[in-house]
This record gives structure tokens, C-alpha cells and sequence, in this order.
């Protein structure tokens, strides 16, 4: 069995990895020609958002048939052919289920909308408050109303995301039963990870206006969520010690994620919390300008590291995924110190407590994009929001600062492997425009340079392996309230590992409190880090391991 705590993940966005076929798309035998260049990194698993046979409204999180590839991204062959390429380089494969909500064109949503009372019961229909009133006042997380009225049926049907994305029913025992047995087909397949799309979700609470917010209240962590995670887990994964699963929290509480991903739980193995990431929020709202809150974020990990650890619960650790900005670009420098801070801001994740993921590009420090156009996004959230903040009076140019920052398309330009058109990613017109910068910042380059942010993610996900107290080690935060520095200590067994990251480009002198001559470095972004005695010099972005072993 693969020792989760031991592991490094791999998020790949198929669409934007790589084209094999000039299409502008990218598919699944992309993946698996790039397999090498993955190995090399060393990670041990692949997590591949989904690929199942979609309309794309959202990029495959509607899903019409989970039993069949789209054939944007493939054949079926082409994913057996992965999963044993994979499998021959020791890397397993993770699967994405979206299973709190279809498509509007699966099979099952169809059918209810043709007045088949069985697959009427598959999702939630309400009747109105009143003739225009929808049953509740809850909003899309995507904008606008979660309800859509269907004129015939005199109903309206739920949906917490796009209007082509309806809620399953998860109280209906054979939602329940449909999902665990599309669990157990891939299972077949001989995948051995699972990724559960905001699951936490899935269980409805009580149907009411929201006086205080958008309804979420009402459906996140819902009244019967670990009893249908306990059930799915022993319907499906459960059976196979040596499947692991994450499952994505949206608006979680800790509390919660204690028994979504405690070690006797039977629910799932970690969790995905984002808290650490609404640090450029204004609460909840996302599409708004204000800089990011340095204390809030350690505060925040640092509560979640210490609070899931005494409570025996496994968390996923990660900045960036395919709905999240690019970090460098969000709380490092795009500028000079562009690599010290990509390697700064790796170092903060991969040595805390939990199974750290890297999402595509992230090992190469690629940016947010930039764009300045709406023909240039691609995403359903980013073009509601667009109009959306327009009808809320912001003038265009307003509009389109927030989406250069928040848009989840930032994440998702095509991966840039090398200084040639189209970052060689395609040969064809690739489905969203490259980042500029592909000439200096690619693959290629990268997996050459010795001392690239590339090479540098490569000695993190070695350490880890070589290191139990990586893997094992308690957390304890170090000058918590420091408003510059993110530091905290590891320890198990007699070892002690000792994180130093200066988070700003502002040089600074910090006393750590430890006699450093005790220490050997394990790996650092600069050449030789200085201290006199226990003050350290630290500079732009510094990143330090220390090491020792009582
Ligand atoms: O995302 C869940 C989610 O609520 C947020 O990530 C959301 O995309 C955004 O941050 C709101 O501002 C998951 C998937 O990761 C995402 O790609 C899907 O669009 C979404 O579920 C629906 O399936
Ligand atoms: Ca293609």
C-alpha cells in the first residue's frame, strides 16, 4: 500500500496540458507522452480533472455520461493505455467524480424533464413560493438564482452551480446506489484514487430563504453528509485499502473535515478546505480588488495544521488548482524575484503537515495571463461575473482588473513546454490563449536548469520521501504573529525539521531563537543563507530547511 502521507499529487486540467492531435484541445494521449517528463518531478499520482462525456459548459464538471470518455479528450483505449503507461512508471491514477451535480444532458436529467417520476426524484424539483418566486432566494455560486423554472412542470429545478449543472437528489437511496456503482466501474479500471467534487455539498438541508447570506448555510456540511460519505465509502473505495480520496470542501468547517478525513472515520482520506485562499476576498465575495492578508493566511493554516493533527485528520495541502489564480502571480513576485518566491511559496506547502498537490505549471512558476479582453476568457463563472459586476455599476475597465486577478481562467492557459509557437503545447489553435512569457518560462528550459523552480519542486517531493518527519511530523508555528516571516517546526522521532520563509521581497534580520550550528541545510532558494548566531539575514522571498536529528 502507497502511504498517502508520503505522497505528492499531480493535478492535470487535460484541456490545457497537452494536444496531440492539433484540435487546439488537450487529450488524454497528451498525458500520457508527457508521463516521463511527470516521473521525473516524482510525484506518485495523477489526478486528472474530468474527462467523461460533457457538453463543457464547465470544462467537464457537467458530466453527461460517467461511464464514457469524451471524445475531445479520447477513447477509452487511450485511458487504458494511460493507466498502464502510468502504472509502469510506479504513478497511479486519481479520478475526478462530480457527483453533486449532472449535466442537463445526462441521460437521468432528461428523462426527469420528459415526466419520468423516477428520474424526477434523481434531482430537486420545488414548486414556487408564488407565481415568479422561486422556492428559495439561495444564489448560483456562479451568479444569479440556484433555481430554474421549468415552465412545463410548473416547477424549478436546483442548481448550485450553472444552470446546466442540476443538483442530484442524494437522499434518494439510488442517487446513492448510481453514483457508488460509477465509483466501482473506474474501480475496475484499476484506478486507485478518487477526487469528490464538492462534496460536501451534497446533502440539502432545510429548504428556506437566507436572510443572512446565499443559502449556503442551508446545503454546506448538510445533515446526513457523513452518513452518505460512510455509505459511499463502504459501497465503493472502501473495499480497496489502497485507493486514496480527497474530497473537495467547499465553505467547510473544521470541524467537519475532522470526521470527513479523521483516520478512523471511514469517510475519505483528506481534504481540500480553502479558507487559506479567500485571504483576497472581501468575506465571501470573490470579485473584488484588496490585497492579501498575510496574517490571516498563516492564521489560517496555521489552525487548520494544528487543529486536524490533534484531531488525528489528514488535510491536502496546495495553492493552486484549475479554479484558483496562479500563486506566484497571487502572493509571490512576477518580477526580478519571480524564482525565489515560486520556490519560497513551494517550500511553505510541502513541508507542512498533510499531502501536498501540485497543479500543472506550478513546478515551472507560470503567471496568471494577463488578459485585458472578455474574447479572451473562456470560463462560465468569469463571463457571469463580468456581466454581473457591470450591472452592479462598475465600469468596464473595473470589471476587468477583478477578472485579471480572480478569473479561474488564470489557471488554465495551455502548460508551457516549450519557447516555440503556442509553447508547444499545440499545433493547432489552442482553445485559450497562451501566457505571453512561454519563451523564458517553459518546460524545456526548466528541465534543464539545474537550479529551476522545476528542479527545486523535484527536491521537495524527494524530501519527503527521504524524511519521515516530512511525512510524520507534529507542526508547531513559529513567531505566529510575525507580519514578514512564515516559519514552523516539524518534529518526530528525534527528528526536527525547521521551515524559514521570508514572505516579501523586504530584506530582513529575525531572530529565530535556535542555535542554527545544530542544523544542517536540506535545501534553500538561495546559495548560502546567512546568520550570525541565531539572527538570520534573510533575504528577498528566502526559503530555508534546516534539518537536525537528536
Ligand atoms: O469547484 C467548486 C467551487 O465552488 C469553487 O471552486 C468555484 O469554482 C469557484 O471558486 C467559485 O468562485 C468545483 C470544481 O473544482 C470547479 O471547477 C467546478 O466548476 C465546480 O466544482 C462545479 O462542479
Ligand atoms: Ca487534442
Amino acid at each position: 500500500m502507497k502511504d498517502f502521507r508520503k505522497c505528492t499529487v499531480y493535478q492535470i486540467y487535460p484541456k490545457s496540458f497537452y494536444d496531440t492531435n492539433g484540435d487546439g484541445l488537450g487529450d488524454l494521449q497528451g498525458v500520457t507522452r508527457k508521463l516521463d517528463y511527470i516521473k521525473t518531478l516524482g510525484v506518485d499520482y495523477i489526478w486528472l480533472t474530468p474527462f467523461f462525456v460533457s457538453p463543457q459548459k464547465d470544462n467537464g464538471y457537467d458530466v453527461e455520461d460517467y461511464y464514457n470518455i469524451d471524445p475531445r479528450y479520447g477513447t477509452m483505449e487511450d485511458f487504458e493505455t494511460l493507466a498502464r503507461e502510468a502504472d509502469k512508471r510506479g504513478i497511479r491514477l486519481m479520478l475526478d467524480m462530480v457527483f453533486n451535480h449532472t449535466s442537463s444532458r445526462n441521460q437521468w436529467f432528461v428523462k426527469a424533464l420528459a415526466g419520468d417520476e423516477k428520474y424526477k426524484n434523481y434531482y430537486i424539483f420545488k414548486k414556487g413560493q408564488a407565481p415568479g418566486v422561486p422556492p428559495t432566494n439561495w444564489e448560483s455560486k456562479f451568479g444569479g438564482s440556484a433555481w430554474e423554472y421549468v415552465p412545463e412542470m410548473d416547477e424549478y429545478y436546483l442548481h448550485l452551480f450553472d444552470v446546466s449543472q442540476p443538483d442530484l437528489n442524494w437522499d434518494n437511496e439510488e442517487v446513492r446506489r448510481e453514483v457508488a456503482k460509477v465509483v466501482r466501474f473506474w474501480m475496475d479500471k484499476g484506478v486507485k484514487g478518487f477526487r469528490f467534487d464538492v462534496v460536501n455539498l451534497i446533502s440539502k438541508g432545510e429548504f428556506k430563504d437566507d436572510d443572512q447570506g446565499d443559502g449556503r448555510r442551508f446545503y454546506t456540511d448538510g445533515p446526513n453528509i457523513h452518513k452518505y460519505l460512510k455509505e459511499l465509502n463502504e459501497l465503493s473505495f472502501g473495499n480497496d485499502t489502497d485507493i486514496i480520496t480527497v474530497g473537495e470542501m467547499s465553505s467547510t468547517s473544521m470541524e467537519n473535515c475532522f470526521q470527513y478525513a479523521g483516520a478512523d472515520s471511514h469517510e475519505l482520506s483528506m481534504v481540500f478546505s480553502f479558507h487559506h485562499l479567500k485571504v483576497d476576498f472581501m468575506g465571501n465575495e470573490k470579485w473584488v480588488l484588496v490585497p492579501f492578508d498575510f496574517k490571516k493566511l498563516k492564521d489560517i493554516l496555521f489552525d487548520w495544521q494544528v487543529n486536524m493533527a490533534a484531531h488525528n485528520a489528514w488535510n491536502a495541502v496546495f495553492w493552486c488548482n484549475h479554479d484558483q489564480p496562479r500563486v506566484v502571480s497571487r502572493f509571490g513576485d512576477e518580477g526580478i524575484y519571480w524564482k525565489e518566491s515560486a520556490k519560497m511559496l513551494a517550500t511553505v506547502i510541502h513541508c507542512l503537515r498533510g499531502t501536498p498537490y501540485i497543479y500543472q505549471g506550478e513546478e515551472l512558476g507560470m503567471t496568471n495571463p494577463g488578459f485585458t479582453d472578455i474574447s479572451q476568457y473562456r470560463d462560465v463563472e468569469s463571463l457571469n461575473h463580468f456581466k454581473i459586476l457591470q450591472e452592479k455599476g462598475l465600469n468596464e475597465q473595473c470589471a476587468y482588473d477583478i477578472l485579471s486577478v480572480h478569473s479561474r481562467d488564470n489557471s488554465r492557459t495551455p502548460v508551457q513546454w516549450t519557447d516555440e509557437e503556442n509553447a508547444g503545447f499545440t499545433t493547432g489553435t489552442p482553445w485559450i490563449q497562451v501566457t505571453k512569457n512561454y519563451k523564458t518560462i517553459n518546460a524545456r528550459q526548466q528541465t534543464q536548469d539545474p537550479d529551476s523552480i522545476f528542479n527545486y519542486y523535484r527536491s521537495l517531493v524527494a524530501l519527503r520521501k527521504k524524511y519521515d518527519v516530512i511525512a510524520y511530523g507534529d507542526i508547531v508555528p513559529v513567531d505566529p504573529h510575525h507580519p514578514q516571516i512564515f516559519a514552523y517546526e516539524r518534529n518526530y522521532n528525534g527528528q526536527q525539521l525547521f521551515v524559514v520563509n521570508n514572505f516579501y521581497k523586504k530584506e530582513i534580520d529575525w531572530n529565530c531563537g535556535k542555535d542554527l550550528n545544530e542544523y544542517q541545510v536540506l535545501l534553500s532558494n538561495y546559495p548560502q543563507p546567512e546568520h550570525r548566531e541565531q539572527i538570520m539575514h534573510l533575504r528577498p522571498y528566502e526559503s530555508v530547511i534546516y534539518f537536525r536529528q537528536k
